[in-house]
C-alpha cells in the first residue's frame, strides 16, 4: 500500500512535463507550442486562413530544436501521405529577399534553407515550405501555383505549470 502511494506520488510529478497540456485534440505538443499537421492540400493563404479559423497561426520556427522537432514528425507523416512538401509561415511577399514570419512581422533569424535556396525561381517565389525532395529544409517557392500540407501552431498555456505535489 505504501509502495502504491509511491508510485502515485512519482507518477503525478512525472506527468506534468510528459501529458499535461492544453494542447486540442489532435494537435501535438513540444516545448509549449501545440502544433496541427493539415490532412487536406491548399495554397499559402488558404493554409495561414485555416490556421486562424483555428485561432492558431502558420508555424514559426524560432530554433534548431523546433526545427528538427518538426522534420522529424513530417518524416513519420511522408511514409503515410506521400507529401510534397508543408507550409511554414514565413514569406517574401512585402519586400523581395526580406523573410518574415507571419504571426509577429519580424524578420527570420533561424532559418533552415536547402542550398541554392531562397532561389526565387521565376522572379515570383515568396512563400516558405519544408520540402520534401530537398531533404526536408526550406524552399521558397509560388505561393498561389502550389498546394501543401499546412502546419499551423499556437501557444501550449499548461506548459511550464508548475505542479506542486
Ligand atoms: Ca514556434
Ligand atoms: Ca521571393
Ligand atoms: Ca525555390
Amino acid at each position: 500500500m505504501k509502495d502504491l502511494l509511491g508510485i502515485i506520488i512519482l507518477l503525478a510529478r512525472i506527468v506534468p512535463f510528459s501529458g499535461l497540456t492544453s494542447c486540442p485534440d489532435a494537435w501535438t505538443a513540444f516545448m509549449g507550442s501545440c502544433y496541427l499537421f493539415g490532412h487536406d492540400l491548399m495554397t499559402f493563404h488558404e493554409a495561414a486562413v485555416l490556421c486562424k479559423s483555428y485561432e492558431a497561426n502558420l508555424i514559426h520556427i524560432e530554433t534548431s530544436n523546433e526545427n528538427t522537432f518538426i522534420e522529424d514528425q513530417l518524416k513519420h507523416l511522408y511514409r503515410a501521405s506521400s507529401a510534397t512538401a508543408w507550409w511554414i509561415g514565413l514569406t517574401d511577399e512585402n519586400v523581395e529577399g526580406l523573410w518574415k514570419w507571419h504571426d509577429t512581422d519580424t524578420l527570420a533569424t533561424f532559418t533552415d534553407w536547402f542550398p541554392g535556396e531562397p532561389s526565387n525561381g521565376g522572379n515570383n517565389e515568396d512563400c516558405a515550405s519544408i520540402y520534401v525532395r530537398e531533404g526536408f529544409h526550406w524552399n521558397d517557392v509560388n505561393c498561389q501555383l502550389f498546394k501543401y500540407y499546412p502546419i499551423c501552431e499556437i501557444q501550449d498555456q499548461n506548459y511550464n505549470v508548475e505542479v506542486v505535489g
